[in-house]
């Protein structure tokens, strides 16, 4: 794959996004041999699990514009955000400069604001190739309801975002017992369908299966990777589904 590789890892709070860029970019590193940077665009975040190779808590962090604008947790997100906007060119700048083949990019937990303010643009003025790692955490996904609004939330990150977007289960090893049900969902509409049927009531029913209804429409054709960055399980099957993505899409630079 032509350098630089952007992968933008997005997802709920608390799916592993920190997680899964810190494990997937030492595994990247340790059986591929390409080098990795590691980019923090979290302003929120005490501990990231990765020695940041570019940090936007040298520029802002959510607690001091907090105490400083005297905002709370949100509004403070929407003002960090509005200052990545403002300095959209010349974070991205240093962002470029950064040598590595690939780029894992960490965001925040409060997804809909990074996407709605900075998310797209930032994005937008990378070099390289970018892609979205969009992390779905395995517990929610055991309920056909869960996976379903995760798999719509995915694609509202692909229009949101703009770039090629990949869905993955992060925290498979919390599912162990569920993940053949889960692989049945992903695959067999019918089957999806009668579970949606089983876990609804009332209005949500007809909801659910409209939307599990054109999803396969919508969906990007690529399979789902399935992984835990705890344990490490499912790196190599999520490094393929890169490539047939990058394939797919030819050179996007
Ligand atoms: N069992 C298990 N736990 C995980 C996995 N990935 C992350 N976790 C745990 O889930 C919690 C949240 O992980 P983070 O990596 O901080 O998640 P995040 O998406 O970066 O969280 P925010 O930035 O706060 O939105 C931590 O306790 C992790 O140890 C996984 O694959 N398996
Ligand atoms: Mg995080």
């Amino acid at each position: 794959m032509p350098r630089p590789l952007n992968l933008i890892v997005l997802g709920t709070a608390g799916a592993g996004k920190s997680s899964l860029s810190s494990s997937f970019g030492k595994w990247i590193q340790e059986n591929t041999g390409q080098s990795v940077a590691y980019i923090n665009l979290d302003p929120g975040c005490d501990y990231v699990p990765f020695e940041p190779d570019f940090d936007i808590r040298e520029y802002f962090t959510i607690e001091r514009i907090m105490r400083e604008e005297k905002l709370g947790p949100n509004g403070a997100m929407i003002r960090a955000s509005e200052r990545l906007k403002e300095n959209v060119t010349q974070l991205s700048r240093r962002i470029n400069e950064i040598e590595a083949d690939v780029k894992m990019i960490d965001t925040p937990g409060q997804m809909e604001i990074f996407l709605f303010h900075g998310g797209r643009e930032i994005a937008g003025l990378m070099s390289g190739t970018t892609l979205s790692l969009f992390l779905i955490d395995a517990q929610i996904a055991v309920k056909a309801t869960g996976l379903t609004f995760a798999q719509l939330l995915g694609l509202s990150i692909n229009l949101g975002l703009g770039v090629p977007t990949i869905n993955v289960l992060n925290k498979i090893d919390l599912v162990k017992d569920e993940l053949a049900n889960i692989e049945q969902m992903l695959t067999d509409a019918e089957f999806s369908r009668k579970k949606i049927i089983d876990e609804s009531r009332g209005v949500m029913i007809d909801l659910a299966l409209g939307i599990s209804k054109v999803l396969p429409e919508l969906l990007p054709a690529a399979r789902i990777a399935k992984v835990s960055a705890k344990t490490g399980e499912g790196m190599i099957e999520l490094y393929d589904i890169l490539h047939e993505v990058f394939c797919a899409c030819g050179d996007l630079t």
